[in-house]
């Protein structure tokens, strides 16, 4: 009875979330100057969600480890500033972004989702639906003297990331309705104060952290500056224009264990088979499927 509460519930907020949905501004902040560097590296993701009851039809949140690497013959690609400026730290700092990043793994914790394929994507634009916002950072010396370069290392690194995550719920390989999870509003702020260098991972391995979340309004989202925030980060099925449903599937709590890391060598990852029941997922199935990955 609970359970089949929880479904209609689930429905009844998609299709309100749906009526509401909106298009997120785009906000200026970390604008960049050429010219510009371009890195690509192999990297491996580690983020744990808590996976709503309106989004499994279970009586009580699930958290779960995803944990996914690159995507067969892709590599993460991030664009960086070439020339320094004096930065918030007033040593020497670039603007950088993430231009692609496609991870793929599954739910590697134990439990009814374990094996369930999830990939990750980030990049403006680059997501499982259209609109993914833009994923900027910042990296500035620790210290060394002002001199336009940032050539002291270890260094430290910022990003604000803008997630799709795709949970193939039916394990068919198909982006259906209802799969496609985002972080529309707020970002997920990752840092490494003891980046090795340019590119990350090839001195040694570089480990980013979840250290909170910034907005996507903040003036100064993707700068060391921003208002960082510990709270849960909503995670919201994705429409398949790329609009928010308002339906948060799930949160991830961004203060302790989540990990981005940047390995020297391309690494791969076991795909799991299995597959789970997720009852309100079943009613989206019969909307359109859009691409195969
Ligand atoms: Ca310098
Ligand atoms: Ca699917």
């Amino acid at each position: 009875m609970l359970r089949k509460h929880l479904r209609l519930f689930g429905v009844g907020a998609l299709v309100c979330g749906w009526m509401m949905s909106f298009v997120g501004s785009k906000s200026d902040a970390a604008v960049m100057t050429p010219p510009f560097a371009t890195d690509t590296f192999p990297s491996c993701f580690s983020e744990y969600l808590y996976l709503t009851p309106a989004y499994t039809g279970l009586p009580k949140e699930v958290r779960v480890e995803t944990y996914g690497c690159d995507f067969p013959n892709t590599l993460s690609t991030v664009r960086r500033e070439i020339n320094a400026f004096s930065g918030f730290f007033g040593t020497d700092t670039v603007n950088t972004e993430f231009i692609s990043m496609h991870l793929a793994g599954s739910v590697v914790s134990p439990g009814a989702f374990f094996g369930t394929p999830v990939q990750f994507k980030v990049g403006q634009g680059t997501g499982f639906r259209p609109g993914l916002g833009r994923s900027p950072g910042q990296v500035a010396e620790n210290a060394g003297p002002l001199n336009g370069q940032l050539d002291v290392f270890p260094a430290n690194s910022v990003f604000d990331l803008f997630l799709d995550v795709w949970v193939d719920v039916d394990t068919d390989g198909l982006v259906d309705n209802g799969e496609v999870l985002r972080n529309f509003d707020q970002s997920l702020r990752m840092a490494n104060p003891t980046l090795s260098g340019f590119p990350p991972g090839q001195i040694a391995l570089d480990i980013y952290t979840s250290v909170g979340w910034v907005a996507e309004n903040d003036l100064l989202l993707g700068e060391f500056g921003a208002t960082v925030n510990t709270s849960r980060i909503n995670f919201y099925i994705v429409n398949p224009d790329g609009t928010t449903s308002n339906f948060i599937a799930a949160q991830l709590d961004p203060t302790p264990l989540n990990q981005h890391i940047v390995t020297p060598e391309p690494s791969s990852m076991v795909l799991f088979g299995g597959l789970m029941v997720m009852p309100i997922l079943r009613k989206f199935r019969k909307g359109k499927r859009t691409l195969s990955v």
